[in-house]
């Protein structure tokens, strides 16, 4: 029987200021990774990891929405849920979609025994409609951990794609104890039979973390891309990607970089039918499992992103521009110089800012949000041209122990001539901010009062190139 999870309950949440109102998150309750994105039929589908029946990391299912234009959602029953005395009464882990032919197919991890230590890969095949979805009856397809991998607890998220040669890879995050994390790969003819052929890739435990999750492997303008989410064994660690040459079924990175410097995580692409690569992720929240509760949700989707690598293979990230048809009341300046008096002071919490500015070698820009009125709180987002960072650090006039608020830091060295191109998306309590592209940090702010909305900036030995503020409209 489908098991609806109610829309309705998203009025609930009316008065709630730290909610989102233009991200994607499901009617209630928790959620985190983004599984089996894929486009059917012209419409983007989006299912996640989600909690039916509370706000924190428990019990996880598939939840389910659909889009015309990855805007506006609509939310859908529960795809998939653990079946009782299975390899997956634990919970339906995360996972891809493919269309075989028309057919679709859901690969997830599959968990059980105390504390998901048992993980295996599982099939489900969808209805034409992708409504309902049935278990494969003899999963699971992959049962046992790789033994190079010396350890029989971390083997999950299965990203399969078809090869140019009709064969189909499977890759599976997992971990080689006391050497580092890995993604083994696997190649099949029929989707169902998988022959394991060896490690792409094994990473440093010591510097990229025990164990990876969630593993994307996709060509891009010319190079192969590996993208993994980074696990110390206990924690969620941060997102990193390789870009390099698959060969011999091995991959061979020539660089590397972190996909995020803040609170995304386990992202997962798919091409749409425009050819775009997109990008969506998990945006973890900042506060405590009983601020959750008391909530009633947790977990957001980040606005999708267009991928490309540019020519020094960086990974540039672009928020689709979909985004624009609810783009509000605007507010443009070009030309103008920075200093200590405030450029920009506005009062919202549901923005899209696109800001370009020229700086000289000690330049500097710094705008405040989720600002008060006194001063006593108010998130800064600041760049130096002298050290070549950008840097967020958030102050809240209550602390109460339930909020995070240390610094984030991420190194943004700018080409000669270049301008520094910020994008600013705000919606209560997600700041989005992606500088030229390629520096990301995803963070969460949670004002204590809903007036503590401001938008300021100001810098020195800057100028503003153009500055637009648009007021975002609700999707919900
Ligand atoms: N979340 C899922 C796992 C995955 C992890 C469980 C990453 O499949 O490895 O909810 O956030």
């Amino acid at each position: 029987m489908l098991r609806f999870h109610m829309p309705a309950q998203r009025d609930l949440f009316e008065d709630d200021f730290q909610r989102p109102q233009f991200h994607f998150l499901p009617p209630a309750n928790w959620m985190n990774d983004p599984n089996g994105v894929i486009q059917w039929n012209g419409q983007y589908h989006l299912f996640y990891q989600y909690n039916p029946d509370g706000a924190v990391h428990s019990d996880m299912h598939w939840g389910h929405a659909v889009s015309d234009d990855l805007i506006q959602w609509t939310d859908l029953p529960i795809a998939l849920a653990p079946t009782p005395q299975t390899v997956d009464e634990g919970g339906i882990f995360s996972g891809c979609a493919v269309n075989n032919n028309g057919q679709p197919l859901i690969f997830y991890t599959g968990v059980s025994s105390p504390n998901y230590s048992k993980q295996v890969q599982c099939l489900a095949i969808g209805s034409a409609d992708l409504l309902t979805w049935d278990k494969y009856e003899q999963n699971p397809i992959i049962d046992t951990v790789p033994a190079e991998a010396r350890q029989t607890s971390d083997f999950r998220d299965p990203f399969v794609w078809q090869g140019v040669d009709d064969s189909w890879y499977m890759l599976v995050g997992s971990g080689i104890a006391g050497v580092g994390g890995t993604v083994f790969l696997y190649r099949s003819e029929d989707l169902v039979n998988w022959e394991y052929l060896n490690p792409l890739l094994v990473g440093d435990a010591q510097t990229q973390g025990a164990i990876w999750e969630c593993p994307n492997f996709f060509e891009l303008d010319g190079k192969w891309v590996l993208i993994i989410s980074s696990h110390d064994g206990k924690n969620t660690d941060t997102v990193r990607y390789f870009v390099g040459t698959f060969k011999d079924y091995r991959f061979i990175p020539e660089t590397s970089g972190r996909l995020d410097f803040a609170y995304m995580y386990a992202p997962l692409t798919f091409v749409d039918d425009r050819s775009r690569r997109l990008l969506w992720g998990w945006i973890r929240e900042g506060r405590t499992y009983q601020a959750h509760e008391r909530a009633g949700w947790a977990g957001v989707q980040i606005i999708p992103r267009e991928l490309r690598l540019d020519e020094h293979n960086h990974l540039i990230m672009t928020p689709v521009p979909e985004l624009n048809t609810i783009r509000g009341d605007h507010l443009h300046l070009e030309n103008m110089p920075l200093s200590n008096d405030l450029l920009l002071n506005i009062r919202s919490n549901c923005l899209d800012i696109t800001a370009e500015f020229q700086l000289d070698s000690a330049g500097s820009v710094q705008f405040t949000i989720a600002g008060s009125a006194s001063g006593d709180e108010g998130t800064t987002l600041s760049f130096d041209a002298s050290t070549e960072q950008l840097n967020v650090a958030r102050q809240y006039c209550e602390v109460n122990g339930e909020l995070d608020f240390y610094p984030h830091s991420a190194p943004h060295v700018l080409f000669p001539d270049e301008t520094l191109q910020l994008r600013i998306i705000i919606d209560g309590s997600v700041c989005e901010i992606i500088a030229n592209g390629r520096t990301s940090l995803v963070t969460r702010i949670y004002s204590s009062h809903r007036e503590n909305n401001l938008v300021q900036l100001r810098g020195k030995h800057a100028t503003v190139i153009a500055l637009d503020a648009f007021e975002m409209r609700s999707i919900w």
